[in-house]
């Protein structure tokens, strides 16, 4: 039996060479007919690798008997369904760690782009502006209190990042952690009490619509959002109307609820800043994400223990 991998995502900028002369490779993004390619193929498929556009379903996993593995291209494991894994015994494999730095880097980008109207500020001299006058101020970030929702691998990074911006850290999450940032049992609290509210939580059922309206009020006129989470944390309609009505003042976004769709009335907004997903996109850490979704898929099939492999 041939072996197989269906390859949701192509682990770019490494790309899926290094598996070619062990696996025969679907990459159903070139396949004229997916579904088709994948009945063909469904007896011999061991392993699905995956970013997080791409939804492994419990119908995708029940479809294929021989899998044994899912890599995912992401540190995020929200586009699988693990328990579906869980009861084929199916192994998870992650990309935690190599990708903190550079996501919490994104965050801060989005903070500083939003608040000194940096995207704006380069629109104004390129389409003339400044020749007539000055543009509108920004807001300050040092002495400001930011309130991070997942205080983990990356939510941990960007405190540190925030503290050397002379900014005041607190956090809410699932539980305390021994840190020295207030923790907020409640969300709500947290949110009446800070200038800025930063998401790094994991995405999935527990924290979907986490950020609705009542937290958008709380946060306040004055108030920033910044998601490099996932989109499915915030109610994007209620962020919509919070934005719309200046209910909040602002949102740096990196990641939306039905990517890479993301709602045109956010087009015109000059208050927020948007980022088609790029918290892990450099091709130092992409390059990293792709060896080690590679290196697992060969440990995995030699015998040996997995990297990173992920609790189901
Ligand atoms: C993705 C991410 O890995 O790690 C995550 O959970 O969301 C990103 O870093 C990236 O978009 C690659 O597809």
């Amino acid at each position: 039996m041939a072996r197989a991998i269906l390859a949701l995502n192509t682990l770019y900028p490494l790309g899926l060479e290094a598996l070619e002369k062990e696996f025969e490779l679907i990459k159903l993004s070139r396949e004229s007919d997916p579904e088709n390619a994948i009945q063909q193929h469904r007896n011999d498929i061991v392993a699905i690798i995956a970013g997080p556009g791409n939804h492994v379903s419990r119908k995708l996993i029940e479809a294929l008997p021989a899998l044994e593995m899912i890599g995912i291209f992401a540190v995020g494991t929200d586009n699988v369904d693990l328990e579906a894994a869980r009861e084929r015994s199916i192994l998870v494999t992650n990309t935690p760690d190599i990708l903190t730095a550079d996501t919490a880097d994104i965050a801060l980008a989005l903070l500083l782009a939003v608040t000194r109207r940096v995207v704006e500020g380069d629109a104004y001299i390129r389409i003339g502006k400044w020749l007539n006058g000055p543009m509108p101020l920004g807001v300050s970030l040092a002495g400001k209190t930011v309130g991070i929702v997942g205080l983990g691998r990356i939510g941990q990074a960007i405190a540190k990042r925030l503290t050397a911006f002379d900014m005041r850290v607190v956090y809410h999450g699932r539980s305390k952690k021994d840190v020295p940032y207030k923790f907020y049992p409640q969300l709500l609290e947290m949110a009446q009490d800070i200038d800025f509210l930063v998401l790094s939580c994991a995405g999935g059922t527990e924290t979907k619509g986490l950020v609705g309206e009542a937290v958008l009020k709380l946060l306040g006129v004055n108030g920033f959002l910044i998601n490099v989470a996932r989109g499915s944390v915030v109610d994007e309609e209620a962020l919509l109307v919070a934005l719309r009505n200046k209910d909040i003042a602002g949102a740096g976004l990196d990641v939306f609820a039905n990517e890479p769709f993301v709602p045109e009335a956010l087009y015109s907004m000059d208050n927020v800043v948007l980022l088609p997903h790029t918290g892990s996109a450099t091709t130092e850490t992409r390059s990293k994400m792709a060896a080690l979704v590679i290196e697992n898929i060969r440990a995995h099939f030699e015998g040996k223990p997995l990297k990173t492999l992920v609790a189901v």
